[in-house]
């Protein structure tokens, strides 16, 4: 039985996490997730739509992960590699090099993150389409056609 194992937010969930979780799954037989805590991702200073009780029945529903956990700190990763029997931890790229301290206990490969999307780019997306933020705006073209039209 082959464990792979990995972690994340996993906000406002699009193809860029499923196709991560998707690659990972296909190098063994199971797949372990580890969800960050609401908590956690105020250590790692990461902004959350999506409540952590919400991420990790999303991530849980995902065909190709069979077990989710916890993640509540950087250094559980060690103790769950040893407690899952995991064969190799894996994350997207942008991770290059941060966990290679764990090849003493796995083998540790980096994939290629999806191009184009992620969840810091469809919250900002949100926020411009958001109605209250269009009036906002409307507000001050308003008051910058007022300013403009007093030097005309
Ligand atoms: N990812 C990806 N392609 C994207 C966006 C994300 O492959 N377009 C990958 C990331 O590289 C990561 C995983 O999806 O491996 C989860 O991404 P995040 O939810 O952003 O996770 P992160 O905040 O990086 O947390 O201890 C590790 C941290 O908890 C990782």
């Amino acid at each position: 039985m082959k464990t792979i194992l990995t972690y994340g937010t996993f906000d406002l969930f699009h193809i860029g996490h499923l196709r991560l979780l998707q690659r990972l799954r296909s190098l063994g037989d199971r797949l372990v997730v580890g969800v960050s805590t609401d908590d956690f991702n105020r250590v790692k200073n990461k902004n959350t739509v999506v409540p952590f009780a919400d991420r990790i029945k999303i991530v849980e529903s995902i065909r190709d992960v069979d077990l989710v956990i916890p993640e509540t700190c950087w250094e559980q990763k060690v103790k769950d590699i040893q407690e899952h029997s995991v064969s190799i931890f894996g994350m997207g790229n942008d991770w290059e090099g941060r966990f290679d301290y764990l090849k003493d206990y796995c083998e540790v490969v980096y994939l290629p993150r999806t191009e184009g999307i992620s969840s810091t780019h469809i919250r900002k997306t949100l926020k411009v389409l958001d109605q209250t933020h269009v009036g906002e705006l409307k507000q001050a073209l308003d008051l910058i056609s007022s300013i403009v039209e007093r030097f005309d």
